[in-house]
């Protein structure tokens, strides 16, 4: 670790506790000291290591000096980890923006409670923010173009909010006369769980008239660029999209080249040149000959490896597992015989018992287990014991109505902080399955609390807590508690939510690698959302996972007794 890296560290958590609004004295405190390193010409990271007392330095007190030394043999600032989870993902953008520093973001939120750029956006352009003392207009200015430029670099999309506008505009495009093929290649087509922008390709008889219709998309709000080969537009929403004119005869190296991931293409063009061959978005070359380029399959096949579905290129290894024939083969929706996690109005679901069962008997599922909050949850209106006794009274009855289904009988029972569960041992005995899941307290030791909770739960639901684009993982040691889960098959959640998607691929990828096994769920809190299981098979299908890594594609019997052997 760099002597800048360490500074950095400290002047970031002085910026968040400024915007906390802590005591100036102890910022100032980080502030000197993230000065004084950035300045020396000792190696920090060497004068701990040797156990050097760092309050021999002048301006550097005891509780800094621990803290570095916790900064450089963690690699991590714990105090800084819990400020990103305390304050707003907005204000910590906003700090990046030229001219406004944490003095002045906290001005704004103490002011109008603005927490995202939007919202900031909005305050500047109605005159609001020049009330604010030291406001003038070109500060306002620069503020407009910073949160213009952030959008453009910063904000990912959730794929599952593009997957509409993304459709709708690949019909438009294939509605245009002479249009033969348009392909979204890039992010989306990986299925990341978020993309910054669409890449889309078509093969066009004339481009620059598809151009001039591409940029008559009413969604369209900006044309930043239309050329004669390419051309970009902004969306309503922010949402940019590339569009590219592509030749047949290239087609399959430009659909690869634009799929990527970037780091897929580098390792491809490594592994081209050990061959002797060149390998570049119209083709592959050996010497000027071109041998490969109509289709993706060919151009993986003339570098000697599989076909690599397009989920799993992201230099994971997909590459290596392509050249030993080793490749998954990944699980698809249809595998899916049914669901192990919703909600219904019981707690804090939108939609009753038997609504949730008919939708899924609808969508063809062979079970479904409701799985409604436990107690403590006071504000998912969780279940005490004597209503939790009601409802599965009422599950009863249902399944009697609805023999075409099998109804499972279960809990989304918390985790409390101790890792303990929110119900007794009594009350578990009276369900089928066991979901347990973390929904407050995110600090202190998880991996403790969670290896606890394994002893007596089926399902851990949505293991690291996350939010896209706003809560962080949790903290944990995964690889102890996927152990721990496959020695006591306890089986890992892919939440299908599209914020959620957690477990993540990395460690989807890992955990399968360990020898756990996984459930694909919808953790559905409407009829509507028990379609968000296609979200869970995209990233299941990023962790590598195939069907028989997953107990929701075992049928109902099967899955009867998969439960019953790991009791
Ligand atoms: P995104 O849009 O941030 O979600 O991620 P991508 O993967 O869609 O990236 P994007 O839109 O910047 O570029 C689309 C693809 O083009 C990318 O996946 C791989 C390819 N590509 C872009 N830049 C480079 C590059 O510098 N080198 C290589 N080898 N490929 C690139
Ligand atoms: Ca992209
Ligand atoms: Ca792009
Ligand atoms: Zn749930």
């Amino acid at each position: 670790m760099t002597n800048q890296e360490i500074s950095k560290i400290l002047s970031q958590t002085a910026d968040m506790l400024e915007i906390k609004g802590e005591n100036p004295f102890k910022i100032r405190a980080y502030r000197n000291v993230a000065k004084i390193i950035e300045n020396s010409s000792k190696d920090f990271e060497k004068l701990v290591k040797d156990g050097f007392d760092l309050t021999k330095i002048p301006g550097i007190g005891k509780d800094l000096s621990e803290y570095i030394k916790e900064i450089v043999l963690t690699k991590k600032f714990s105090k800084l980890e819990e400020l990103k989870k305390e304050i707003p993902v907005g204000l910590l953008e906003m700090l990046s923006i030229e001219g406004l520093g944490p003095k002045r973001v906290k001005q704004i939120y103490d002011a109008f409670g603005v927490t995202s750029l939007e919202e900031l956006k909005k305050y500047a352009e109605s005159g609001e923010l020049d009330k604010l003392p030291g406001f003038g207009p070109k500060l306002i200015e620069k503020i407009l173009k910073g949160v213009k430029q952030l959008k453009k670099a910063g904000i990912r999309f959730l794929w599952a909010d593009v997957e509409e506008i993304a459709k709708e505009l690949k019909e438009y495009l294939l509605d245009f006369p002479g249009v033969e093929i348009v392909e979204i290649a890039g992010s989306y087509r990986r299925k990341k769980e978020t993309v910054g922008d669409l890449d889309i390709l078509v093969i066009a008889k004339d481009y620059p008239k598809v151009s001039e219709y591409f940029v008559k998309f009413k969604r369209v709000k900006e044309i930043y660029s239309a050329g004669l080969t390419r051309s970009t537009v902004f969306l309503d929403n922010g949402l940019q999209v590339d569009l590219r004119a592509v030749s047949k005869e290239s087609y399959g190296a430009t659909l690869h080249y634009f799929t990527g991931s970037k780091a897929h293409n580098i390792e491809i063009r490594k592994l081209a040149l050990l061959k002797g061959l060149k390998v570049n978005e119209y083709g592959v070359y050996r010497g000027d000959e071109k041998i490969a380029g109509k289709s993706e399959e060919e151009v993986y096949k003339v570098l000697g490896l599989d076909y690599i579905e397009p989920e799993l290129r992201e230099n994971r290894g997909e590459i290596e597992a392509a050249i030993n024939h080793t490749l998954p083969k990944l699980i698809e929706l249809k595998d899916l015989k049914g669901d192990l996690h919703v909600h219904t109005n019981a707690s804090d679901g939108r939609d009753d018992i038997e609504n949730m069962v008919k939708r899924a008997i609808e969508l063809k599922r062979e079970y479904i287990a409701i799985t409604d909050h436990s107690y403590s949850l006071k504000v998912a209106n969780g279940l005490d014991k004597e209503r939790l006794f009601k409802h599965l009274e009422k599950i009863d009855e249902i399944q009697k109505k609805y023999p075409e289904i099998k109804i499972i009988k279960g809990a989304e029972v918390d985790i409390l902080e101790d890792g303990s569960l929110d119900y007794d041992d009594e009350t578990l005995e009276m369900l089928d399955i066991v979901i347990g899941s973390i929904h407050t307290k995110f600090s202190g030791d998880q991996t403790k609390r969670i290896l606890k909770a394994l002893e007596k739960i089926d399902i851990l639901g949505h293991p690291t807590n996350r939010i896209i684009n706003k809560r962080s993982e949790i903290e944990a040691n995964w690889e102890e508690i996927f152990y721990k889960a496959k020695e006591l098959n306890v089986v890992l959640e892919i939440n299908s939510h599209p914020k959620r998607l957690d477990l993540t691929d990395i460690l989807a990828k890992k955990a399968k690698e360990i020898g756990c096994k996984f459930s694909i769920n919808s953790d559905a809190h409407s009829t509507k959302a028990l379609e968000y299981l296609k979200y869970g098979v995209n990233q299941a299908r990023r962790g590598w996972l195939e069907k028989k890594d997953v107990i929701n594609a075992l049928s109902y019997k099967e899955l009867i007794s998969f439960f019953k052997d790991s009791k």
